[in-house]
């Protein structure tokens, strides 16, 4: 894809010459007749927006790929090893309950990047949404874009299929209107030199969900960083944040890492921290699975993966590998902002499309409703703020419009999520009475409840009493109150994400 920096660059020259003459003192300028209204006015109007546009801050938005908050040392993971993205969220806004519109790839992106819930938009599938939401609505990128932005992608940002999307270095399925450039980052995967294992299994391949192309096939990497995708994404990442450097315009760049989605492939350094028998897996109680509704949202079970406790292990540590890879990858990123003097007037955002089971319930990936599933990781990072921790409920669809307005922009009326820049002064601010997931059923999530819908069956825990979701209440007649009192909210919010603008 072309680049129009070139463009930029050279019309920034023009404007830095007109700006450099203007401020040379010349009574000659003021003038009767050498220079008339209309051009002063052209002149004052060039130098406002240059200005404006400078004012404005950068965003560096870094989405990681099927990354649950659990895995973070900054959300109590004491084995994982997570420095640089540690650092970000003590130097920022980290929130502890912020949820995805979708526990998989597509509906997730689609909803975050086009701002309508999936049962707006119906983008629900392997989709961008570009198609659901149509021509006429701007994505978060775009509206940047068209808002004096220069708007760039690096990799997974819209839903690409890993592997093949990454071992091919294809868009996916990208949207083409939401960027000035576009680069992807084409890797080995799992055809990498080293040493490879599967850690699952999937017996008769009878299982929907549990197939090959989600199994933990692992490789420890020979080699370097760069080998990967993700290690290309990270360097192509310094290499523009070096050319924006100087543009005029703020740039609104997008960093997608496709790590820890499996396959678990990273270089072998990031293995070696971690012991297999150092491994801890999520603590179990007897009987768990027995009161959760077998249906697919929740099947990805070791059981059906046929995993003993060595390839428990070793998936876990394959992962935190993996993440820890990603993190190393955030720290060169953030170092690259710091060195060229725009840490300071960047917004930078961390975060992921979705959680992932890591053995609780016996539960592995996505695709759940649970609270290690549909949770994500969030840090918002706004200089000039105060580091905060905010427990206040959030979903991944506000970050357009939040972001719009820390930076000046309109938000646009369509969009269904909300502004949440207040939590960033005031962590105690509350936008929400409930988050809204979705994956093959429905998660309303309060700060007390967290209610688990099928449609015949459902799920209902008290997050207060049982944050580890144990205890289903759904059958409990004791709380058949709140259980209405929770459908009803589930109703009325779905009944208000219908009303919108979309011909569906
Ligand atoms: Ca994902
Ligand atoms: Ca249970």
């Amino acid at each position: 894809m072309t680049t129009n920096v070139f463009t930029e660059e050279h019309h920034s020259n023009n404007l830095s010459q007109i700006e450099s003459k203007n401020t040379k003192p010349s009574e000659k300028i003021w003038e009767p007749g050498r220079m008339n209204f209309r051009p002063l006015a052209l002149l004052l109007l060039l130098f406002v927006y240059s200005l404006s546009a400078r004012d404005k801050p950068n965003v560096l938005f870094i989405i990681s790929d099927d990354l649950t908050a659990t895995a973070l040392g900054c959300y109590g993971n004491k084995i994982c090893k997570t420095p640089n993205i540690d650092r970000l969220a003590t130097e920022g806004a980290r929130f502890t309950r912020a949820y995805c519109q979708a526990t998989f790839c597509g509906p997730s992106r689609a909803s975050l990047m086009f701002g309508y819930y999936p049962y707006a938009s119906k983008a629900t599938g392997y989709t961008i949404g570009r198609k659901e939401v149509g021509a006429d609505k701007d994505s978060w990128a775009q509206h940047f874009k068209k808002n004096g932005y220069h708007s760039a992608r690096i990799s997974k940002i819209f839903h690409m299929g890993v592997p093949p999307d990454i071992t091919k270095g294809s868009d996916g399925a990208d949207d083409p209107e939401s960027w000035n450039e576009a680069y992807n980052s084409k890797g080995p995967e799992t055809k990498v030199p080293g040493l490879a294992k599967q850690l699952s299994n999937n017996p008769g391949g009878l299982k929907k969900g549990t197939g090959s192309s989600q199994s933990f096939n692992v490789v420890e990497a020979d080699g370097d960083d760069l080998v990967h995708s993700d290690g290309k994404t990270a360097q192509k990442a310094v290499e523009l944040l070096h050319k924006y450097k100087n543009m005029e315009k703020p740039f609104f760049l997008a960093v997608g890492f496709v790590r820890p989605h499996v396959p678990l492939v990273a270089p072998k350094k990031y293995f070696d921290p971690y012991q297999l028998k150092k491994i801890v897996l999520p603590p179990k109680i007897p009987g768990d699975q027995d009161d959760i509704p077998q249906n697919p949202a929740n099947r990805r079970t070791t059981a059906n993966y046929q995993m003993d406790l060595n390839q428990q292990k070793g998936t876990l540590r394959a992962y935190y590998a993996s993440v820890s890879f990603i993190d190393t990858l955030v720290g060169k990123i953030l170092s690259t902002l710091e060195a060229t003097g725009q840490r300071d007037n960047t917004i930078v955002i961390f975060t992921s499309d979705h959680g992932y089971h890591l053995g609780e319930h016996d539960m592995w990936q996505k695709v759940s409703i649970h609270e290690e599933s549909a949770k994500v990781p969030l840090i918002i990072c706004v200089p000039d703020k105060k580091p905060a921790v905010c427990h206040s409920l959030t979903e991944l669809i506000d970050l357009y419009p939040t972001v719009s307005k820390l930076c000046g922009l309109k938000i646009p009326g369509n969009i269904q999520g909300k502004d949440i820049s207040t939590m960033l002064d005031d962590p105690t601010f509350k936008v929400r009475k409930a988050a809204l997931s979705s994956g093959k059923g429905r998660l309303l999530r309060t700060e007390k409840w967290a209610y688990l819908d099928y449609g015949r069956t459902g799920e209902l825990y008290d997050m207060e009493r049982d944050p580890k979701q144990y205890t289903n209440l759904i059958n409990d007649s004791e709380h058949a109150t709140v259980l209405k009192q929770l459908k009803d909210q589930l109703q009325s919010k779905l009944n208000a994400i219908d009303k919108n603008d979309l011909d569906r």
